[in-house]
């Protein structure tokens, strides 16, 4: 055996970017889609302060905002064509909501509410994804059963610099290269994991120089600069869409808020740092651009300002009215034919309580009903 037979025939994989791309200051706006990612990100920052305040009025049970992270969300949301799937995290949901899901049930889960809150097939979004980095091989693995079906569908997954120590994350990129399987994978580097900095997270150069590893290209991108941020997305994706491979994107930005409405962030980070990303501020920093170049006027910032606050009232007025559950959905979803145990204790509970739950009598395959999306196709 020689050396060459020890190596792989795939075709060379470029160096990872060493600069961040960007677009904002370095080129003149777009003028449709410039100003539509403007209208998106204040949409975006709306969610998110109104998501937060009503983690606080217990209206929502957990919050993992991403202000300060709403360049990534709205460039991935708008990215992705009609076809294609979305693989978020839990801070992933401003991308599910700009992508066109109803805001409501975006957060129905991080409510508590009824399982996913959507109907993932429906919308093309995978549920929010809680265990870190597990959303990743399950984008892979439908990336590559579509192509195997000759289907012309991209999938993006999105996942933090935390995950990228996951197993799960290394998995993912390497069956992605080796399969050359349509799927983008996006890190919002947005330098800590809770309370971890990236420094105790990784060695490496940099997130995109793992891409070398697996045999695909890292791109680096500035991931407050949001047109920067959706010309990378766009063409990652149109590569994966037409049989060119899988690409690693890591986007530098920053998590302005805390990790979720449980974290105080000030116990293991300096107000100077917030400062100065405060300073980079992806909203801002495209507000002036466009209004540099004469493309925000007085009186679309306003529109897009009402806009968001309507979102805003949508949202108190659907999570200030409490859910309407049935508690035999309990037993619902935990097997596609319920255990005998499991009617069981279905029934007791039905007994004890006049619930009336669909597994208590049936398949256990159904929901309730209650009109939701994602209840289940037999609901
Ligand atoms: C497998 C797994 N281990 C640990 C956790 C607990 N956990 C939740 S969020 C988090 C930090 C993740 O940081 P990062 O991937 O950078 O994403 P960010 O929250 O910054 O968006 C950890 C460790 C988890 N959810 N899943
Ligand atoms: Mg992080």
């Amino acid at each position: 055996m020689t050396v060459s037979d020890l190596t792989v025939a795939q075709p060379p994989t470029p160096s990872p970017d060493e600069e961040p791309f960007r677009l904002l200051g370095t080129t003149p706006p777009e003028p449709g889609l410039w100003p539509r990612l403007y209208r998106e990100l204040v949409r975006g920052r709306r969610f998110n302060t109104q998501a937060t305040a009503l983690t606080r009025q217990g209206r929502l049970a957990v919050y993992p905002s991403s202000t300060g992270q709403e360049a990534c969300q709205v460039a991935a949301g708008l990215a992705l064509g009609p076809r294609d799937w979305l693989f978020p995290s839990y801070r992933d949901t401003l991308a599910a909501v700009t992508r066109g899901l109803d805001p409501v049930a975006v957060l129905g889960l991080l409510r508590g509410d009824w399982h996913t809150g959507y109907d993932p097939r429906a919308a093309r979004v995978a549920p929010l994804c809680t265990p870190l980095a597990t959303q990743l091989p399950h984008a892979v693995g439908l990336a590559h059963a579509a192509r195997l079906r000759g289907d012309d569908v991209a999938v993006l997954g999105l996942v933090g610099d935390g995950g990228t120590s996951e197993g799960d994350f290394h998995e993912a990129l390497n069956f992605a290269a080796v399969w050359r399987a349509p799927v983008v994978f996006l890190v919002q580097n947005n330098g800590w994991a809770i309370s971890v900095p990236l420094a105790k997270q990784t060695a490496a150069p940099s997130i995109a120089h793992k891409a070398v590893g697996y045999g695909m290209p890292g791109r680096l991108v500035d991931g407050n600069d949001a047109p920067a941020v959706h010309h990378v997305l766009t063409e990652a994706l149109h590569r994966a869409r037409s049989g060119g491979g899988p690409t690693l994107v890591e986007a530098l930005t920053y998590r302005i808020d805390a990790h979720t409405n449980a974290d105080d962030a000030t116990r293991y980070r300096d107000e100077a740092e917030v400062a100065a990303w405060r300073a980079r501020d992806p909203l801002a920093r495209l507000e002036r651009e466009l209004r540099r170049h004469g493309l925000l006027t007085d009186a679309a910032e306003e529109e897009a300002r009402a806009d968001a606050e309507r979102l805003a009232a949508t949202l108190r007025e659907a999570l200030g009215r409490d859910p309407e559950l049935a508690p035999g959905d309990l037993f619902a979803h935990v097997y596609a034919a319920p255990t005998p145990h499991l009617r069981e204790q279905a029934a007791a509970f039905a007994a004890g309580t006049g619930a009336v739950g669909p597994s208590a009598a049936g398949t256990g395959a159904a929901g309730s009903g209650h009109g939701r999306a994602g209840a289940g196709a037999g609901s």
